[in-house]
């Protein structure tokens, strides 16, 4: 590990973020500390039902199923029960942490199929959006996609090979792979209609609907190279969806992708606008 707990947590303390740091392990893993009180456990059965209203309709049958299989809507879920459903499926397991930690060690973790999980909730004032990833967008929103086989060897491949990307200098590169899949990611399969999967849209009301349903949603063809080569912003609805044809095409194409290759040819090139892609 680079960069040290003690250091990290003084970084994150200095930018305000939630989580307490000090208490991670040196592989920055925590416990869950189920220790949730009635009104954490009313924000997050709150958060559920809405979202399910939209989730039901506008997200890949993967995903739903992830849901009905790990069981996570009636209360704040148990991360070491859902681990024991999870790895029966695709050998995941989650892991706490106190939310962000370095990409390195993050990367580490996707390698093993380990999804960190953030083990604190928003409150009840921050139901429509919060800066931070919570327990409810990593939970509600990365873990049930897990369940599907070949997006789950997707994410394994994508934190054994990140590292040779940032090597290189390419990690705003590699980042966007994840931003515009793991986050925002929207699937249609030969005649079926167009579902949305990415975890920043299953965890936001407003935007799952404007990235699947409204006709001024930019909506691009996934090919993988204008993907690491456009750029996003985090705080605004995306103004590029990628959609995949398949979760085995994201698989076939990060297993054949010349990282180097492709980084050495565009790191120092303007980035594609996502406007415009
Ligand atoms: N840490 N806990 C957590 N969750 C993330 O999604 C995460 C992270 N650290 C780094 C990171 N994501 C991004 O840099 C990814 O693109 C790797
Ligand atoms: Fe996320």
């Amino acid at each position: 590990m680079e960069i040290s707990v003690q250091d990290y947590a003084r970084e994150c303390a200095k930018q305000g973020l939630r989580g307490d740091y000090l208490a991670c392990r040196p592989d920055f893993t925590v416990e869950q500390a189920y220790d949730y009180d009635d009104a954490q456990q009313k924000v997050w059965r709150t958060l559920c039902d809405r979202q399910t209203e939209l989730t039901s309709r506008l997200a890949h049958k993967s995903y739903l199923d992830g849901v009905a299989t790990l069981g996570l809507l009636e209360q704040i879920p148990d991360f070491d029960e859902v681990s024991d459903k999870l790895r029966e499926r695709t050998g995941w397991e989650i892991v706490a942490v106190p939310g962000l930690i370095p990409a390195e060690p993050f990367f580490d973790h996707l390698a093993n199929r380990r999804f960190p999980v953030t083990n604190w909730l928003r409150r009840e004032d921050e139901l429509d959006y919060i800066v931070e990833p919570d327990m409810f967008h990593d939970f509600f929103g990365h873990v049930p996609i897990l369940t599907q086989p070949e997006f789950a060897d997707f994410m394994q491949m994508y934190g054994e090979r990140a590292g040779e990307a940032i090597a290189l200098g390419g990690d705003e590169m590699i980042t966007r792979l994840y931003w515009y899949t793991s986050e925002f990611g929207l699937i249609q399969g030969p005649g079926e209609p167009l579902k949305a999967f990415g975890a920043g849209l299953m965890s936001s009301y407003s935007e799952l609907q404007f990235a699947v349903e409204s006709a001024d949603a930019h909506r691009v063809p996934f090919d993988i190279e204008t993907v690491m080569r456009t750029s996003y912003e985090i705080d605004k609805f995306q103004r590029a969806y990628f959609v995949l044809p398949s979760f085995e095409t994201l698989r076939e194409a990060f297993g054949a992708l010349d990282i180097a290759g492709l980084v050495r040819r565009f790191k120092d090139e303007p980035p594609l606008d996502p406007a415009t892609v």
